[in-house]
């Protein structure tokens, strides 16, 4: 059966949250920069709008090599939490576009897929007015414009979007898509790396279609059955993985620097519950309870360690969360007489909280 699939990519997502909070930024390059630990020196560009591009400025990039790029850019620390509260909103208005909650995928903080096969009949120019309808929705409840691909699968919609950029929406019917694909090159397939992309170029395949007319045995003794397989498949435009919301790897979680690296109890239990609190806010408005703890520490040395808990049933609320995020770092402390740097929290194997009215409605 034919599917109707929507990608929706927000534009230069941090960047374009800082604009809109301080309109005087709209004329100017604005890069949004990850600095490090703490301090200035040595961060790198998260993101940054698109004048600020025009000069040559990328994500990833050293902060100081952006500033001598474009001097006159104003340079802006991550608000990590304004932007995911800005997310969430986003995703709740892309989630009412798609056919139900379970054809919702929300697979980056400004990128998700909306199956729409049901809404729009699995007629293509339906499928138009409700990407409409999405750009139209976002920029009315939260002042910020974003690029939309529609397909017949998952990663032709998600190379639809990335195709008029920004603010674009691009449209690949069934019969169109082997010419969509055919010129583009290799690289620019959904899933195709760096690696995978030079080993191409040494067996002369350049552009996407040349990939799918490859033959697939060809393919596989290079690149292994699974691989090769998909590359064939990939090539000509064949995606067949459904759009599934992600509760068993999606994750709610917050990670924070204290104030110095430390051992002091009073310190990072603080720091503790103030993670804690956020991470169940968070559970709370998308209303999740969850069965694993996770908490993450690193050390003075930046040595990395990870402990968990899974319970048997799902739970949720403050107090669970803080009594377990408190045992388990009590083991921390136990087995290791090194410094803290930073702590995190995090909450999976979300579960949506069926309240009395949703209820109601199974019956
Ligand atoms: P992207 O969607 O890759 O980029 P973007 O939204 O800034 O720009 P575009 O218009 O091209 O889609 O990433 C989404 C956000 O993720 C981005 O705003 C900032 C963050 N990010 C980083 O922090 N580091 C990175 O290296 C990248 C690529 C993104
Ligand atoms: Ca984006």
């Amino acid at each position: 059966m034919e599917r109707v699939i929507i990608h929706v990519d927000m534009d230069y997502f941090y960047a374009a949250i800082e604009e809109r909070e301080d309109p005087s930024l709209k004329d100017k390059a604005v890069v949004v920069c990850m600095y490090s630990n703490r301090g200035e020196e040595g961060g790198a560009v998260s993101t940054s709008n698109y004048i600020a591009r025009e000069a040559g400025i990328r994500s990833a990039m050293p902060c100081k090599q952006a500033k001598s790029l474009k001097p006159d850019a104003v340079f802006l620390p991550v608000r990590k939490e304004l932007y995911e509260n800005v997310s969430a909103r986003v995703m709740d208005i892309l989630r009412s576009h798609a056919d139900s909650e379970e054809n919702f995928e929300n697979i980056s903080i400004d990128e998700a897929f909306l199956e729409i096969s049901q809404n729009c009949g699995r007629d293509f120019e339906k499928a138009r007015y409700i990407g409409m309808r999405v750009k139209h929705d976002v920029l009315e409840h939260e002042k910020l414009t974003c690029s939309v691909g529609i397909g017949p699968n998952k990663l032709i919609a998600k190379m639809a979007s990335s195709f008029r950029k920004p603010d674009g929406m691009t449209i690949v019917k069934p019969d169109e898509v082997r010419d969509f694909l055919n010129d583009m090159p290799v690289n620019r397939l959904w899933g195709i790396g760096k690696v995978t992309g030079e080993k191409l170029k040494k067996m002369s395949i350049e552009t996407i279609g040349q990939l799918a007319a490859c033959d697939t045995q060809e393919l596989i003794a290079e690149f292994g059955k699974k691989r090769g397989t998909w590359l064939k498949k990939a090539a000509s435009g064949i995606d067949e993985s459904p759009v599934t919301e992600r509760t068993a790897t999606d994750q709610i979680g917050r990670m924070a620097s204290l104030k110095e690296d430390t051992r002091n109890d009073d310190m990072i239990f603080a720091l503790l519950d103030e993670l804690a609190d956020d991470v169940i806010k968070k559970a709370e408005s998308r209303k999740v309870s969850f069965r694993t703890v996770i908490m993450t520490v690193i050390f003075s040395n930046f040595r990395m360690a990870t402990k968990s808990r899974t319970f048997s049933h799902a739970v949720s609320g403050k107090d669970i969360l803080h009594e377990t995020a408190r045992e388990i770092m009590l083991q921390f402390l136990h087995e290791s007489n090194m410094d803290f740097r930073r702590i995190g929290i995090r909450v999976s194997n979300l579960q949506q909280d069926v309240g009395q009215k949703s209820l109601l409605e199974y019956f």
